[in-house]
């Protein structure tokens, strides 16, 4: 029998409502068949009382080094990834964890803002992720407004402002930059554009009208760190992200009057 088991980490916050955050890593994880292990940096409860308005409840930093010290030293991992991480000093210590343990495969979903919201949530925190962790990414996933932020450009909008974007976050160091238009371009298509610094890679498919998409992009950061967590290249990994994405998206659902949930499941009950 063998009972090899590709093992990831994602660090990254609660979404309680289930459908984002650790929420998404870990069912994404799984799906795609990699052990997933979470470092819990927040607490994200939504209030039905007050239109699923979201209160954000932050775990103290040295519990999250706890939690990165049975991961990381205790286990150790083949991936890893970051979600909503809260606060500068957390940023710090994920950046001297990647850099002591030699952590490869790191994705970096450097999340800003919660569905629906464009005011950057913490910005101290955003400020440190691009100064410490883009450069320590082996892959980056910003949305456009996280990448216009990441490069200082007032906007990130068009086909050829991503291509630019993307290169300048090579220019600060990640080795792949995927920056996802997702519905906020206008057009029929959902647009993604991949760079290594050498060759741009546009990956376009038709918007899925009526798709819910909250939790959208820590799956898809999740489904990139699962297969580079089983060794997977990048093409392939792309590629494998891209099919689960796509069912996710067309297999999402309403939870309730205020929002909807990617189906994690659906790339399994499409094989
Ligand atoms: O989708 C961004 C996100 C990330 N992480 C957590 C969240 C959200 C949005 O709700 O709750 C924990």
């Amino acid at each position: 029998m063998n009972n090899t088991m590709y093992k990831a980490m994602t660090i990254a916050g609660s979404d309680t409502s289930g459908g984002a955050g650790m929420e998404a890593d870990l069912k994404t994880m799984q799906e795609l068949g990699v052990y997933g292990m979470v470092a819990l940096t927040v607490i994200v409860a939504q209030n039905p009382q007050n239109n699923w308005s979201h209160d954000i409840f932050p775990i103290s930093l040295d519990v999250i080094e706890k939690q990165l010290s049975t991961i990381v030293d205790g286990i150790g991992v083949d991936a890893m990834k970051t979600g909503m991480l809260g606060s500068a000093d957390l940023v710090e210590l994920v950046a001297k964890t990647i850099d002591k343990n030699h952590l490869k495969n790191v994705v970096i979903d450097p999340v800003m803002v919660c569905k629906g919201v464009d005011a950057i949530m913490v910005p101290e925190a955003a400020a440190a992720t691009k100064k410490l962790l883009v450069s320590r990414a082996d892959v980056i996933t910003p949305n456009l407004l996280e990448a216009s932020y990441l490069t200082d450009m007032p906007s990130v909008g068009n086909l050829d402002e991503m291509k630019e974007a993307a290169g300048r976050i090579i220019e600060m160091g990640a080795k792949f930059v995927v920056i996802k238009a997702g519905e906020r371009l206008p057009g029929e298509n959902a647009v993604d554009v991949l760079y290594d610094g050498k060759e741009f890679t546009i990956s376009t498919a038709p918007k899925i009208p009526g798709a819910f998409n909250n939790g959208a992009g820590c799956t898809f950061s999740a489904a990139i760190t699962a297969c580079l967590a089983k060794g997977m290249g990048m093409e392939e990994t792309m590629a494998l992200t891209k099919k689960f994405m796509t069912a996710a998206l067309k297999g999402s659902f309403r939870i309730n009057k205020w929002a909807g949930a990617t189906r994690h499941i659906a790339f399994r009950e499409s094989n």
